[in-house]
């Protein structure tokens, strides 16, 4: 495993982690870097994130871990080969990520320019690939992302922390740059699946 933040080697247990994030989360003032250094001081053990690790043949999966006293969800997401979100905002919501297995890229864009509302393709920031251990974090003034699996031969695995919870977000048409409303839910709630599943992946044009 590669070594953890500054190069110290990531030491708590997953009970660690939630019970840190729970603190974390105590009070309405959220201190961003305290939160990616619990992500990164997380020492991953599969059989900890894998009983939430329930995998969808055909999209990326949203599976909820914890509710956190309703100030912030945690979800393990999972990307099987070739599947990838919409670009989307996150509600200004935080958005923690953490990759618990395999690779995932993040492409970031920037929010389309309203003069031009619907009618112009979007603008690239940035691409990162973000191998296993990597903790990244966005929000809607750092701007907009898509991430992917662009792997076709191995699934990936991420923790993502969403401070508030997000129920709805938009998702973007990287052609055009319009906005589409999108309700999020899950695929499975503490290891039991659920209904009505939909993760709002369905839009790539
Ligand atoms: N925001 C997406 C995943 S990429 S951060 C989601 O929660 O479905
Ligand atoms: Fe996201």
């Amino acid at each position: 495993m590669e070594d953890g933040v500054q190069g110290v080697a990531p030491t708590s247990s997953w009970q660690d982690l939630l019970a840190g994030i729970r603190q974390a989360f105590s009070t309405d003032k959220v201190d961003i870097d305290v939160v990616k250094l619990l992500l990164s001081s997380y020492k991953s053990k599969r059989e900890d994130w894998e009983p939430y690790a329930k995998f969808d043949a055909h999209r990326y999966t949203r599976n909820l871990v914890d509710e956190g006293n309703g100030r912030y969800n945690l979800i393990i997401l999972c990307w099987g080969e070739g599947h990838a979100s919409s670009i989307h905002d996150h509600a200004n919501s935080h958005c923690f990520m953490r990759v618990m297995d395999g690779s995932l890229q993040e492409v970031q864009y920037s929010w389309p320019d309203s003069s031009h509302s619907g009618t112009r393709p979007m603008a690239e920031l940035a691409t990162c690939d973000l191998c296993t251990d990597t903790v990244t974090y966005i929000n809607d003034s750092v701007g907009l992302h898509r991430i992917q699996n662009t792997s076709h031969t191995d699934p990936a695995v991420s923790l993502h922390l969403y401070s508030p919870p997000i129920t709805t977000c938009h998702t973007f048409e990287q052609r055009t740059g319009r906005a589409h409303s999108c309700a999020v839910s899950f695929y499975s709630k503490t290891g039991a699946l659920c209904s009505n599943y939909s993760t709002c992946s369905g839009s790539t044009s």
